[in-house]
C-alpha cells in the first residue's frame, strides 16, 4: 500500500510536468482525485489493513492527497497564466546563483597584444595573411630559390601543387609590399607549422611576429632600436640579449637575437637545450632583390625585418618549461593566465 501510494504520486508528478492545456489538466485531475479516481480507488482498501497499519497508513495516505491537492492547484494556476503562481515555482530566489564560466586569453594572445600596442603608437599598422601559402611567397619571392639549401632549414608541410602551410610569417613580406608599396610600415603576427619533431622548445604549430619597415634611409639603428622598444613592451625592465650575425637569403646583413633564457636563469635547462641562451628574433635588413619582388625600388628604398618567436617570447615571459603546454587546451594550464 505505501509503496502504491508513492508510485501514484511519481506518476502524477510525471504527467503534470507534460501538460499543455487545461483539458488535460482537468482530465488528470479527474484521474487521479475524482471520485472514481486512483486515489479513491487506494482508499477503498483500507479497510483491509491490519489494525496496526491502518492508523500508519491511513495518515500517509491523507498526506499524499494534500500535496495532490496542492499540486493540482498549483498547475491550473499555471495553466490559467498566473504569472506570479509560475515565477514561485520556477524560481528560488534563496539558491545561489549559477556562476558563469569565462574565457581565457592564451598567454601568447596576451603577449601578441601588448606588441601590438607598442607597435601602433610608432605608426605601424598590423597584417594578417594566408596560412595556406604558395610556394612563391613562402620561398622564391624571399630570395631562396627551389634549390637553395635554406629551404631544408625549415622543414615544410607540403601540400597538393605547389602549396604548403606557411612556415614563417615571412610569407607575408612580398604580399604586402606587393599591395601596399613603399613607404611601409606593418607587423604581422600568426600561426606558422613545420614538420619537425616536438621538444620543450619547439612545436609543429606556433606563432611568430613579423615585422617590416621600408623607407627612405632605413639603417641597423631603426632596427635596433624598433627591437628595443619591443622588448621593454614585453618584459618591462631589462632582459640579456646578444646579437650574433645569421644567415637568410631575404636578410642582408642578418641577425640572430637570443635571449638568456628567463626559466633557468642562464644556468641551463631543457627549453635552452642546456645552453642558457633561446633563439627568440633573427632580424636584419630587407635583401634588394625581396624590395624588387614587391616591385619597390631598391636603389630608394631600404628596410628592416624582423621574425620574432612569439610562443618562445611567451615562454620567457611567463616562465613557461614546456613549449606544448601552450596549444595543448588544457585548461588547468590556461587559467592561470
Ligand atoms: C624565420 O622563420 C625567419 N622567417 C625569421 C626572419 C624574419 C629572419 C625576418 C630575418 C628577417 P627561424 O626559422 O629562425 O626564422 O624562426 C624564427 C623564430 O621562430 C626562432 O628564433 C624561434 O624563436 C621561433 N621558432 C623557430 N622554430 C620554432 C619551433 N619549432 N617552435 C617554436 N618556435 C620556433
Amino acid at each position: 500500500m505505501e509503496s502504491k501510494l508513492k508510485n501514484l504520486k511519481d506518476s502524477v508528478l510525471k504527467d503534470l510536468a507534460e501538460i499543455k492545456d487545461s483539458q488535460i489538466l482537468a482530465d488528470l485531475k479527474n484521474k487521479y482525485l475524482g471520485r472514481k479516481g486512483e486515489l479513491n480507488e487506494l482508499l477503498k482498501s483500507l479497510k483491509d489493513l491490519s489494525v496496526e497499519e491502518k492508523p500508519k497508513i491511513g495518515k500517509l495516505a491523507n498526506e499524499v492527497k494534500e500535496e495532490l491537492v496542492v499540486l493540482f492547484s498549483k498547475a491550473e494556476k499555471i495553466i490559467s497564466g498566473d504569472k506570479k503562481e509560475s515565477e514561485d515555482l520556477d524560481f528560488d530566489p534563496t539558491l545561489p546563483g549559477i556562476k558563469k564560466e569565462i574565457g581565457h586569453l592564451n598567454p601568447s594572445t596576451i603577449v601578441q597584444y601588448e606588441i601590438e600596442d607598442a607597435f601602433l603608437a610608432m605608426g605601424f599598422s598590423i597584417y594578417d595573411g594566408p596560412q595556406l601559402e604558395s610556394d612563391y611567397y613562402n620561398f622564391t619571392a624571399l630570395n631562396i630559390p627551389d634549390d637553395h639549401p635554406a629551404r631544408d632549414t625549415q622543414d615544410t608541410f607540403w601540400l597538393e601543387g605547389d602549396n604548403l602551410l606557411r612556415t614563417h610569417t615571412s610569407n607575408l613580406q612580398v604580399r604586402m609590399l606587393e599591395k601596399y608599396g613603399a613607404p611601409f610600415r606593418g607587423i604581422f603576427p600568426g600561426r606558422v607549422f613545420r614538420y619537425e619533431a616536438t621538444d620543450a622548445s619547439h612545436d609543429h604549430t606556433f606563432y611568430q611576429l613579423e615585422g617590416l619597415m621600408v623607407d627612405e634611409d632605413i639603417n641597423i639603428g631603426n632596427l635596433i632600436a624598433t627591437m628595443k622598444t619591443l622588448l621593454s613592451a614585453v618584459f618591462r625592465r631589462e632582459v640579456d640579449v646578444r646579437l650574433r650575425p645569421g644567415f637568410f637569403p631575404f636578410v642582408e646583413p642578418g641577425f640572430e637575437m637570443d635571449i638568456k633564457c628567463l626559466v633557468c636563469s642562464g644556468d641551463g635547462c631543457s627549453v635552452c637545450k642546456q645552453s642558457g641562451w633561446l633563439e627568440l628574433m633573427p632580424c636584419g635588413m630587407v635583401h634588394p632583390k625581396v624590395l624588387e619582388a614587391g616591385g619597390v625600388d631598391s636603389k630608394k628604398y631600404s628596410g628592416f625585418a624582423f621574425g620574432l618567436g612569439l610562443t618562445r617570447m611567451t615562454m620567457m615571459k611567463y616562465r613557461i618549461n614546456d613549449i606544448r603546454l601552450l596549444e595543448s587546451g588544457d585548461l588547468r594550464f590556461l587559467k592561470q593566465f
